[in-house]
């Protein structure tokens, strides 16, 4: 993903991180065509400090090129020169001891220097960050570590991973990981859509999964409407099977036994929908979820409602943008505030179906 440079007037420094959501980076390219800046070293600095990968990429190598041929003439060495640019690069980095691996490119050689090896780093460290996932859930069933690890996967799997672990170590779980890395494509995935009563739940489910006939769309109402669990699958995509909760601490589902009524276990991952204000139960819903190490989302919906609320409220100062980048960074200031690191989307469902579920928080 690209990202605005840091400390211009619209990105500044002090909120940079913020801005950008560093947090939800597995790691950073950073890109530079003269020096590396101050900035580009405390980029890498904040990385290191947050455990990320960083990849430090001199670009325009071209120019450097035509420049010291140019200045140089006869004693024009084209080997000497682009050393001499990754020797200035590593200097620089490591005075700030920022140790990061650079590559030296031009993207109108998509061929030469260190372009490939750059393209091959940066794919064997995505694979690395989601097998390091997977080994770190692996080593924790084989060495029993944690019972929440035990819950995502299956009983047939985990015996086969403690057998492989006994046997072969990490080096046969990676292997055994590589084998079944796409299998998860042709398995239903099942999400688990939470939150309040009443916060539109349902009614997200039919945007999201296409559901508009009479008796395939979920039940909506001003009143508790569900009170079972259903499952819906999406229009266009049957491994995405979406299920209908009940509202979290209403009398027949209380918090207390909330997890245990809607069998918490067999969910791949959630998504929590919220409307007006932040609540208590969303917080616990977020915080207990990460703890169980299951992904989730979090969608604040009814913008809609927000936008006319504030727009009547506001009279002439009202402004729509303004409105939304409050609502956003409220979301995101509570998600702070409890702890719960997890991505914030901001639909609506009465919006037409271009705009509906176009807002990301
Ligand atoms: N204006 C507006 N209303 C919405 C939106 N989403 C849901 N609603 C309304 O909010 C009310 C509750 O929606 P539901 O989808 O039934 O909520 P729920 O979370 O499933 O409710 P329970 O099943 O009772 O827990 C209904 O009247 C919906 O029409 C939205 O984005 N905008
Ligand atoms: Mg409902």
């Amino acid at each position: 993903m690209a990202c605005r440079g840091v400390g211009t007037a619209k990105f500044p420094k002090e909120s940079y991180l913020e801005d950008i959501e560093f947090e939800k980076f597995h790691f950073f390219i950073i890109i530079s065509s003269s020096r590396f800046t101050a900035d580009d070293v405390w980029i890498g600095e904040m990385a290191k400090k947050h455990r990320k990968k960083c990849f430090y990429v001199r670009t325009k190598l071209d120019i450097d090129i035509i420049n010291d041929r140019y200045n140089q003439g006869d004693d024009f060495n084209e080997a000497a020169t682009i050393e001499n640019v990754r020797q200035e690069a590593r200097k620089c980095l490591s005075e700030a001891n920022v140790d990061a691996p650079i590559y030296l490119i031009t993207t109108r050689r998509r061929h030469s220097f260190d372009f490939t090896s750059l393209v091959y780093d940066v794919n064997g460290s995505a694979e690395e960050n989601a097998m390091q996932d997977i080994l770190q859930s692996f080593t924790d069933i084989c060495s029993e570590n944690t019972t929440d690890a035990y819950d995502a996967i299956s009983e047939k799997d985990q015996s086969l991973i403690v057998t492989v672990y006994k046997e072969k170590g990490a080096t046969g779980l990676k292997d055994v990981i590589m084998q079944n890395k796409d299998k998860w494509k042709s398995q239903p995935l099942k999400i688990a859509v939470t939150g309040n009563s009443g916060s539109g739940k349902s009614s997200f489910i039919n945007a999201f999964c296409g559901l508009s006939a009479k008796g395939k769309r979920a039940p909506v109402g001003v009143n508790e409407t569900t009170k079972g669990i259903r499952s819906y699958t999406c229009t266009g995509n049957d491994k995405f099977i979406l299920f209908d909760l009940p509202g979290v601490g209403t009398t027949k589902f209380p918090k207390e036994s909330y997890l245990e009524d809607i069998e918490f276990k067999k969910f791949h991952f959630f998504i929590i929908i919220s409307s007006s204000r932040f609540t208590e139960n969303d917080a616990w819903l977020g915080t207990t979820i990460r703890k169980h190490r299951k992904q989730c989302f979090f969608v604040r919906t009814k913008i809609d409602i927000d936008i006319s609320n504030e727009s009547y409220d506001k009279d002439d100062d009202f402004n729509e943008a303004e409105t939304i980048e409050q609502i956003r960074k409220d979301a995101r200031k509570c998600l702070n505030e409890a702890n719960v690191d997890i991505p914030v989307y901001l639909i609506s469902t009465r919006l037409k179906k271009e705009k509906r579920l176009s807002f990301r928080a």
